[in-house]
Parts: structure tokens; C-alpha cells; sequence
């Protein structure tokens, strides 16, 4: 009896010293806070999306593959409610190639001006150029990985938010052309600028005029098996805070082997452009393997193992729900 009594002053102690600190919110608002509760996300049904988009083939620009999963893939959106933009565009590639480009916008909630926008890239690479084998160096990938897991990942994401939405305004953003960067095999110059050039494209010209969002988050190459994920350096210098977010709550979910909360190197992404030319706050979640023989992207990096082989659904989950539980506690 006097035990269950000192564990209950102790409570009460606690509850008003932590009720201390917002004195302008009735207990009501702060228990409606703590109770936001983010939809679970299904990783197969995300598995589905990221196969569904390798089943077209490689998805390159100028060719009918690609045409055909950019339909899919507005057609998805559709389908989970969101308001579709297609934001068509002529972009030149390192060597002067022409790209019919397409960068592919499913809005919710467009009226709000509270936004977060989530990235991930579409396009698949044109060639193997970082494959054991120099005899594959010219076969497009399938980017099961490279492309396929951030957008499917998207799409799942695009399902729940049908379902249940989160208070603030969502943009998912496929971007196209990320991969066409010039191949390691190419004599001329290699430039930051001939990678990203959908997100290059948007970020100059976003699909509503003076878009804004409070951060913005990429995913890329979020279905590896293992896979690390570390804070990333770019992300580091332009949304630190965000990093900070991201990391904390996957740490707090129990997916700290995925996501290690240290600093990593930094990749030419499509986070860059949209940090420098849009300045919208982005981060870019993207594997790191120190320890990968053919790239610190993992072994299946630009080769043409980058097939559903080697997707692994615990990854997708980890990254998903992680990225769940942020926006939908973002008030
Ligand atoms: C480079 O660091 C050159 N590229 C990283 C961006 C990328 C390519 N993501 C997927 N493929
Ligand atoms: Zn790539």
C-alpha cells in the first residue's frame, strides 16, 4: 500500500515537472501530441513497387521502358489520391545527347503551405561501368536498388498517407535523369553537373511556382541487404537538424544497425542541387560500405547485379517507417 503510494507521488511529480515547460498547452494538446500515431509500413507491398518497376526493364531515358514505368508510375499516384504533375523536359546530357526527361510530382494536401518533400530517383543508368566484368561496362542495369527502392519505397508511403494523412502537405518527387552521368569509360571531362539533371531541372523550375517545404528528404538506394546508412556530408552541411531527426528516430525505432549515427562521406546526389540552387533543406539517405570491394555504394553498385536478388525488405522497412514516424510527427 505504501509502495503503490510512493510510486504514485513519484508520478505525479514527474507529470508536473515535465508539464513545467508548456504551460500554453492544456494536458488534452499534449497528450494528442504524444499520440500521433504513424500508419505501419508494409515492406512488401513495397517490395511489389520496386519490382513492378524492374519488371519494365531498364528504365532509360529515350527509350519505351522508360516511357512506360513513367506511366506506371503517375498512374500509381493517381491511384493513391495524390495530384499528379508531370513536368516534362529537354535536358542535355555530358555529351550533348538530347533526354526526353520526365519528372514525376504526387501532391497532397497542395493547398497547404506546411510541406515536406521526399526525393528519390526513377531513371535507371545506361550502363554497367562499375561492373567486374568490362565485357558488361555498356548493359544498362536494372536498378533494383539504383532507382527502384527509393520510388517504391515512395509509393508505399503515397498508399498510407491515402489512408491516413499526416497534418502537413506531402510532395513526392520521382526525378528523372539522376543516373546519365558521364560513364567512367568516357574520355572527356567528368563534372558534378552531368548527374542529377531532372533534380538540376526542378529545383530551378519546381512544379509550383515559388515552391517551398520545411526539409526535404531523398532516398537512394534504400533495398540493399545490411545496408549502412551514415550522415551523409552534404546533408550534414545544409540540414544538419534534419540528419539529426532522421537518425534519432530511427535509433529510437530499434533500426540503429541500418542507420549509424556518425558521419560519412558525401555523394554527388540529387540532394546537392536542390540544397544549393532551391535551398530547401534536404538530406540525402544513401548507403555507405567502407568495407565494399567495388564501391562504397555496395558491391552491386552500377554492375548488373543490381537485380531483386539483392533487395532486402528489412532495409526497406527501416528506411520506410523511419521516414513514416518523421512526417507524420511534423506539426
Ligand atoms: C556519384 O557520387 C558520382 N554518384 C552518386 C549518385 C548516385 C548515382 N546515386 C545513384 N547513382
Ligand atoms: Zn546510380
Amino acid at each position: 500500500m505504501k509502495k503503490n503510494y510512493i510510486i504514485l507521488m513519484t508520478g505525479l511529480l514527474l507529470f508536473s515537472t515535465l508539464s513545467c515547460g508548456n504551460k500554453n498547452k492544456t494536458a488534452d494538446e499534449q497528450m494528442k501530441k504524444k499520440t500521433v500515431e504513424a500508419p505501419d509500413f508494409d515492406a512488401d507491398s513495397a517490395y511489389q513497387y520496386v519490382k513492378a518497376q524492374v519488371d519494365f526493364g531498364p528504365r532509360v531515358p529515350n527509350t519505351q521502358e522508360h516511357v512506360a514505368c513513367g506511366n506506371y508510375l503517375a498512374a500509381q499516384l493517381a491511384s493513391f489520391g495524390a495530384q499528379v504533375t508531370n513536368q516534362y523536359a529537354d535536358l542535355t546530357a555530358y555529351d550533348g545527347t538530347l533526354l526526353k526527361a520526365r519528372n514525376i510530382i504526387g501532391s497532397y494536401k497542395p493547398e497547404t503551405k506546411k510541406r515536406i518533400a521526399l526525393f528519390a530517383h526513377w531513371d535507371t543508368r545506361p550502363w554497367a561501368d562499375n561492373d567486374p566484368n568490362e565485357k558488361n561496362h555498356h548493359t544498362p542495369i536494372l536498378g533494383a536498388n539504383d532507382g527502384a527502392s527509393g520510388v517504391g519505397v515512395l509509393l508505399e508511403i503515397a498508399r498510407l498517407i491515402q489512408q491516413q494523412a499526416p497534418e502537413l502537405g506531402i510532395d513526392l518527387i520521382f526525378l528523372d535523369a539522376e543516373d546519365y552521368g558521364s560513364p567512367q569509360f568516357y574520355a572527356g571531362e567528368h563534372k558534378e553537373e552531368h548527374w542529377c539533371l531532372g533534380a538540376q531541372y526542378w529545383a530551378r523550375s519546381p512544379h509550383v511556382p515559388n515552391y517551398n517545404a520545411r526539409f526535404g528528404i531523398l532516398l537512394d538506394m534504400v533495398g540493399g541487404k545490411n545496408a549502412t546508412f551514415y550522415r551523409e556530408d552534404y546533408s550534414e552541411k545544409y540540414a544538419k537538424e534534419i540528419n539529426t531527426k532522421v537518425f534519432k528516430k530511427a535509433n529510437a525505432l530499434g533500426y540503429g544497425r541500418y542507420f549509424i549515427n556518425e558521419r560519412g562521406s558525401g555523394a554527388t546526389d540529387d540532394h546537392l542541387f536542390i540544397n544549393r540552387i532551391a535551398k530547401i533543406p534536404t538530406i540525402d539517405i544513401i548507403p555507405y560500405q567502407s568495407e565494399a570491394e567495388l564501391s562504397s555504394f555496395g558491391d552491386t553498385w552500377h554492375t548488373i547485379n543490381d537485380n531483386m536478388d539483392h533487395i532486402d525488405r528489412n532495409t526497406l522497412k527501416a528506411v520506410g517507417q523511419t521516414v513514416v514516424e518523421v512526417i507524420y510527427n511534423e506539426q
